[in-house]
């Protein structure tokens, strides 16, 4: 019997394309060409299966387009480039990848958190670009974190575990807002308080920004929203483009409305609002939160479990509409 056949999106570890050779007549995208939808459908063409990632958008012009696809596999947590409901009446699987990247991801808004406040990347350019002659007192002067507000806005997985790293690692007071509160016990976990998106805003010395993108969650944070924060606080953004209106944020960050703001998402991305680019008082990352091999090798792996399983015991790990493989 010949192997379904899958087209993989976009370069992976080539230990990932031979474990899927095992299974799969796989055509791959190792040379990384990005691009438009028109390719993508080509690709996609008398495909079984998509390996995909968060670039890559399926929605029902691609669906109708490519009607032998039962199976798209998301090497990333968040799926906004999915269509799901467009997916789901076509018969087409989408799976992601959650909880191998809890942690990483959870290190990284940490770290994205401390170089913002303690304005360690721009005190770096000054650094490099042979300015600095002399200590001064109020040199790079950053805000604490340790002791200081926490405010997290998405309270899931990787939201919890920035609020464990803040409570338990920097004696911060935790607050965080999601739409639907945590169970008591897993606030006692995080040390975390629930309270109204306008209180978070209003009292955090720093917000991150873990919430997933949808239409709902589109400019959460806006001109209106930053004008409640502190003069003082500082706003990460780990989540997705789109969540932060970028144009009012590079405003607020030139206006001193707040202190500095460290972005590892972008609307648009790879694009950036070119105000960005301006202003000294960001921290700017090119999507790398869940960078590191282990986690990365950890991701593809479960989206190529995804698809096997699928393709051998229609199943899968961590189907986003399993009600698909009732229906097969
Ligand atoms: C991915 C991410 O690297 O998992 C996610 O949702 O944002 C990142 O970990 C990115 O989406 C590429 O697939």
């Amino acid at each position: 019997m010949s192997k379904p056949k899958i087209f993989v999106a976009r370069a992976i570890f080539p230990e990932v394309i031979t474990r899927l050779e095992q299974h799969f007549d796989v055509q791959s995208s190792q040379r990384d060409e990005t691009g438009s939808k028109a390719l993508l459908i080509e690709k996609l063409q008398g495909k079984d299966g998509a390996f995909t990632t968060g670039g890559d958008r399926i929605d029902a012009e691609v669906l109708a387009a490519c009607p032998k696809l039962k199976i798209c596999a998301n090497m990333a947590v968040g799926y906004n480039n999915f269509d799901l409901a467009a997916m789901t009446a076509a018969g087409v699987l989408a799976t992601n990848t959650p909880d191998v990247l809890t942690e990483t991801t959870a290190d990284f808004g940490f770290a994205l958190l401390m170089a913002t406040a303690r304005r360690i990347a721009e005190s770096e350019r000054y650094l490099r670009a042979g300015k600095w002659t002399q200590w001064r007192y109020d040199m790079f002067s950053g805000s604490d974190v340790h002791g200081s507000t926490l405010g997290i806005l998405g309270m899931g997985r990787i939201g919890q575990g920035i609020a464990k790293r803040g409570a338990h690692g920097f004696g911060m007071k935790v607050i965080y807002h999601n739409r639907s509160r945590l169970d008591a016990a897993l606030e006692a976990d995080c040390k975390a308080g629930y309270v109204s998106k306008d209180e978070l805003l209003r009292t955090a010395d720093h917000v991150v920004l873990v919430l997933p993108y949808s239409p709902a969650s589109h400019h959460a944070i806006g001109a209106a929203e930053l004008a409640l924060m502190k003069p003082t606080a500082t706003l990460v953004n780990i989540a997705r483009g789109g969540i932060v209106d970028d144009a009012a944020l590079a405003l607020a960050l030139r206006d001193k409305r707040i202190a500095a703001a460290g972005l590892d998402v972008f609307e648009g991305e790879p694009r950036l609002h070119p105000d960005l680019l301006t202003v000294h008082n960001v921290v700017l990352t090119p999507h790398i939160a869940s960078a590191t091999v282990p986690t990365r090798l950890a991701m593809a792996h479960l989206a190529a479990d995804n698809l096997i399983q699928f393709f051998t015991q229609n199943k899968a790990l961590t189907p986003l509409n399993p009600e698909v493989l009732v229906k097969r």
